[in-house]
């Protein structure tokens, strides 16, 4: 997961690493002060690199600066920890662009008002469908009660494909016919929470095209409508560049809470990963790491930024 950004970070630590003994050697206090001149190759190397693994330009230009500031005039004494030294650098630069994942999931569930109406929106097979059965799963094992709303009324084979994964986790489909209204269809689920003391509402919509109109003016309805507790922006990591794009039209459009990234397992840049809540100013909240429903991992903002730079 994310191997070329870890690669690219590694590198860009060994580099800067390297220069400070290299500069340390040359002076006889052994005391290195980084300028300038020294990091300016180093930097704009790393800045290719993040561009190359699809991170945003805005965050790349952040991760940047703030890197820069942390090791520009930086007083190395002889026999410090170089290593910890950059990695700290990294570390900080990165923990400030992750700085809105600070939205516990868990304990949202844990302490909103009963029924929740999570509902989930993104295009299509960016693994929606998947993320709300493994989003169930994780209810469903926390101790709380789950109903899913099939309001994917456009796609045929919609609701039966969340009604394979409802009836393996034991959990009821509200559903219309096919071409109905989803807002009525998320409408009926929240009641029918209401009604039988259901937790939690998660709403399953059409694989909308940010880009069509008919289709986001039906998911503005879904949330006039049923007013979501909370929106979740689905997207894949692998999409890159295309998955913030997405995730900023969708936040414009129709205002999300959240996002989640499947795929994690199969994209080796990892760029989307570290720009979509900077981008969006809203917090990933879970990585989608393969098909089944246990991969569904926690965001954690630390665990994540000291896997990227290695421990
Ligand atoms: N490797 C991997 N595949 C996933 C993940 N999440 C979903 N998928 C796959 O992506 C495909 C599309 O998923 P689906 O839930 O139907 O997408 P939807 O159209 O957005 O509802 C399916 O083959 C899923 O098994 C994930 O985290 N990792
Ligand atoms: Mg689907």
């Amino acid at each position: 997961m994310f191997e070329r950004l870890k690669n690219k970070l590694r590198r860009f630590s060994k580099v800067v690493e390297e220069k400070i003994i290299e500069k340390g050697k040359a002076t006889l206090s052994g005391e290195t002060v980084l300028d300038e001149k020294d990091l300016s190759e180093s930097l704009e190397e790393l800045e290719i690199a993040l561009l190359e693994s699809d991170t945003a330009l805005a965050v790349v230009e952040e991760l940047s600066s703030t890197v820069k500031a942390n090791l520009l005039g930086k007083k190395v004494k002889r026999g410090t920890n170089t290593a910890e030294i950059v990695k700290d650098a990294l570390k900080d630069a990165l923990l400030k662009i992750l700085s809105p994942n600070n939205l516990n999931f868990d304990e949202f569930v844990e302490s909103g008002d009963k029924p929740l109406n999570i509902t989930f929106v993104g295009i299509n097979g960016t693994g929606k469908t998947t993320t709300i059965a493994k989003v169930a799963n994780r209810l469903l094992s926390a101790g709380h009660s789950v109903v899913i709303a099939s309001a994917d009324t456009y796609r045929a084979g919609a609701t039966e494909q969340i009604e394979e994964h409802a009836s393996r986790l034991g959990v009821k489909v509200i559903k219309h016919q096919y071409g109905a209204d989803p807002a009525a269809v998320v409408y009926d689920a929240v009641k029918y929470a209401k009604a039988n003391r259901i937790d939690v509402v998660l709403a399953d919509t059409a694989g909308r095209m940010h880009t069509s109109v008919n289709l986001m003016e039906q998911l503005k309805k879904i949330c006039r409508v049923t007013n979501p507790d909370m929106v979740v922006f689905v997207d894949e990591a692998i999409a890159g560049n295309d998955a913030v794009e997405r995730a900023k039209r969708f936040d414009e459009l129709i205002g999300i809470d959240a996002t989640i990234l499947t795929k994690a397992d199969i994209d080796d840049k990892g760029g989307a990963a570290i720009s979509i809540a900077h981008s969006t100013s809203k917090p990933i909240i879970f990585l989608g790491t393969g098909q089944s429903y246990e991969n569904l991992e926690k965001f954690d903002a630390n665990s994540f930024v000291e896997r990227l730079l290695g421990g």
